[in-house]
């Protein structure tokens, strides 16, 4: 009972809270006057596809009006007046770069947008025909996975933090255990907290190259453009210490960057959003083998339970207001249409239990398979005489040219270790297609119309 007694500090963050929220008033009364308005919430972890999905959402909505066909869910609210867009910035956040990311995709020899590690933001208002009264305001928030990954850290008290970070990071004997073994021994024994951090960021830094992505804290890999302050950033420490000096001096930052990082974020942003679609590469982290496919999981699992808050007294008087949520596998189109049944159950399977059955039902959260910009298409190849099915697109090497190439299948469910296929599975990687066609009009997808529709279909009507 007494946990959730509130503390004055507790009271002084549910100030903050209200302040940051009274902009929301204006937003009920724009709905009561028939301006609709939603906050869509668009993240990934590193490489998952946000900045690509962002672009051709946004490209989408531009142009859905002028293509109807190509985006049912819009012919179909527009009736016989065709909706029109206006994309504009979103108050005083750093704007999307559509434009940009547009026209590198346009160009003759099209590139795929550079990486993001920024929050950044765009406002789309929808109309219907003539009638100004009849809008719908989309807002588009994308923000680095890492910073939902570090949401994790308001429900962890710095012991249990640190205990599960080094619990992941010894785990196993994969590349994780072997990498963080002279950082661990480090932690064991060092006193100086700034070699402990150059040492943590690091490690952190090279795990991530090896693929692995549930890492923390998040703002030490995508620190945006508030950074940390050096003082601010915690490493985890053995319960061996705890009576040392720099345990303290530790978890010390740890409520720092809580409190000065990952809180205003939640306050400020995800606690502002209706809903929420969170990327996954799924076929990125099976080409990386069962260490990386176990992390991308666990990474998720964490990611997921930040919508449903529990024994955080404070974040329940608040909670947050999503109510939709897709988690997608991106990329799809790198592997055949007969393999995307599969690739949804891989990815949803781990959250077939009685936790999330409520959620499932309820359809508040959905798994799916989407391709924000199709890179391949669909083909046969004969091999040895057998008829197989094969992808065709333009390699992202430069040197590789047009090819029709068979991935590999994609198992339904994570193989146990010893069941790994020899040689792991192998996936290709492609530059976007020619999108001369496409300027004007949504461009080539899988199932951007169905997750749309998901996500803003029910207030287009
Ligand atoms: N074939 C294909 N490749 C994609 C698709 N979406 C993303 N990619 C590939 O994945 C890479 C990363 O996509 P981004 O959209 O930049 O990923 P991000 O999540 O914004 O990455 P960061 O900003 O680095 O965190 C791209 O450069 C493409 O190579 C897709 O729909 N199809
Ligand atoms: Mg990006």
């Amino acid at each position: 009972m007494a946990d959730f007694l509130p503390t004055r500090q507790d009271l002084g963050r549910a100030l903050d809270w209200l302040g940051a929220r009274a902009g929301e008033a204006w937003r009920t009364a724009e709905s009561l006057i028939g301006r609709r308005h939603l906050r869509l919430g668009i993240t990934g972890l590193s490489g998952a596809g946000k900045t690509v999905f962002t672009t051709s959402l946004v490209h989408a909505l531009r142009h859905a009006g002028a293509r109807p066909h190509a985006m049912p869910l819009f012919a179909a609210a527009a009736g016989s007046a065709p909706l029109s867009a206006t994309v504009t910035a979103l108050g005083d956040l750093p704007r999307f770069p559509y434009e940009a990311n547009l026209a590198g995709l346009l160009e003759s020899a099209p590139r795929w947008p550079p990486p993001t590690e920024r929050l950044c933001g765009v406002r789309i208002i929808l109309a219907q025909g003539n009638d100004a009264s009849r809008t719908l305001t989309v807002d588009i928030v994308d923000y680095p996975g890492e910073w939902l990954l570090d949401l994790e850290l308001l429900r962890l008290d710095y012991p249990a933090w640190s205990a599960a970070s080094l619990a992941r990071l010894a785990g196993g004997e994969g590349v994780a255990a072997a990498e963080s073994e002279a950082w661990r021994a480090a932690a064991s024994t060092l006193d100086d907290a700034d070699a402990l951090v150059a040492g943590h960021r690091d490690l952190l830094l090279r795990l991530r190259g090896h693929g692995l992505r549930h890492l923390q804290p998040g703002r030490v890999l995508a620190p945006g453009d508030r950074p940390p302050t050096p003082d601010e950033i915690p490493v985890p420490l053995p319960a061996s210490r705890a009576n040392d000096a720099i345990f303290a001096a530790m978890a010390a930052r740890y409520d720092a960057y809580r409190t000065r990082h990952v809180e205003p974020f939640f306050r400020e942003h995800f606690a502002r959003l209706d809903r929420q679609i969170v990327l996954v590469d799924m076929i990125g982290a099976l080409a990386r083998g069962p260490e990386v496919l176990a992390d991308t999981e666990a990474a998720l699992e964490s990611v997921l339970a930040s919508f449903r808050y529990h024994r955080i007294a404070w974040l329940d008087w608040f909670r947050s207001r999503i109510d939709r949520v897709l988690v997608a596998a991106t990329k799809v189109d790198h592997v055949t249409t007969s393999q995307y049944l599969n690739l949804r159950s891989l990815l949803g399977q781990r959250f077939e239990t009685s936790a999330w059955r409520e959620a499932i039902a309820a359809d508040r959260l959905r798994f799916d398979v989407l391709s924000a910009l199709r890179a391949t298409t669909d083909g046969w190849l004969r091999r040895d005489g057998v008829q197989q099915a094969a992808i065709r697109g333009m390699l992202k090497d430069p040197q590789g040219g047009l090819r029709s190439l068979v991935p590999s299948d994609i198992p339904a469910v994570p193989p146990a270790r010893d069941a790994w296929p020899a040689g792991g599975f192998v996936f290709f990687d492609f530059a976007p297609p020619d999108l001369d066609a496409f300027a004007q009009a949504p461009l080539p997808n899988v199932n951007l119309d169905k997750a749309l529709d998901y996500l803003i279909g029910d207030r287009l009507t």
